[in-house]
């Protein structure tokens, strides 16, 4: 399997992001594993020109079975595979070029939402297996890693693309849940071991489906005359970054 990793750089109060710094590790793993990385993108946490590099290499190139892309989650939520993302901009917490959005819509003519057309739930199985908290979400905020992810799988969609996509947001420490012992800052290391898990899942998915291990009802457009969809999970914020 093929791989092209995006991370973010730093952003509003952050002075770190471990989502770019995951990539960079992540990179070395390769070299041991059933996936190979032909590229790794570091983006600027910023409402559309973020997303630029990545729309431009897959305009550009046809190379990569998948888009696996990073960020930095909010505080106390475990791991989230990212299921869908939603055609809106909205947050309190300017970007890293100071703009800031209130609702407004990342494509007007795009669908309300789209949804990742990989099958979540074995990779979330498996990650619990070995004893990582993750959870399937149905929100990916409405900040800049959601408007990353629409865009991508806004493109895949209406260039009927091969290529599969998949956020993840990964936690800035550990759910005390899981630690047993309180929650602590995660390590560069804590990330790669789960997404390695990650990683691992879907090579093997690609390697037994000949490249489509895709649920098959996912990737549906989701159709809505509203001003957007009712809140999906309580695990989320309520305007922004999450
Ligand atoms: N997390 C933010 C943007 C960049 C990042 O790492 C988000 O969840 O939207």
């Amino acid at each position: 399997m093929k791989l092209v990793l995006t991370g973010f750089d730093p952003f509003g109060p952050h002075e770190r992001n471990p989502s770019g710094e995951t990539v960079a590790a992540l990179a070395e793993e390769a070299a041991r594993r059933a996936w190979r990385i032909v590229d790794t993108l570091l983006l600027s946490t910023c409402f559309e020109a973020g997303a630029a590099p990545v729309l431009d290499r897959l305009s550009r190139n046809a190379d990569a079975d998948c888009y696996v892309m990073l960020g930095l989650g909010g505080r106390s939520h475990p791991m989230r595979l990212e299921r869908f993302a939603l055609n809106v901009m909205d947050s309190a917490l300017p970007d890293n070029a100071a703009v800031l959005r209130n609702g407004e819509r990342i494509r007007e003519d795009g669908p309300t939402a789209r949804e990742t057309a990989l099958d979540l739930a074995p990779l979330r199985d498996r990650l619990r297996t070995r004893g990582f908290e993750c959870v399937i979400s149905n929100h990916a905020g409405t900040y800049v890693c959601n408007d990353l992810y629409y865009r991508v799988l806004d493109h895949i969609a209406r260039e009927s693309l091969t290529a599969q996509a998949l956020f993840v947001h990964i936690p800035e420490s550990y759910d005390p849940a899981e630690t047993g012992d309180g929650a602590r800052p995660a390590t560069t290391r804590d990330h790669v071991d789960r997404l390695t898990t990650v990683l691992d899942g879907l090579a093997e998915r690609f390697a037994l489906t000949g490249g489509t291990p895709v649920d098959p009802a996912a990737g549906r457009i989701v159709p809505s005359p509203s001003r957007g969809p009712a809140e999906t999970q309580q695990e989320t914020s309520e305007r922004g970054w999450s």
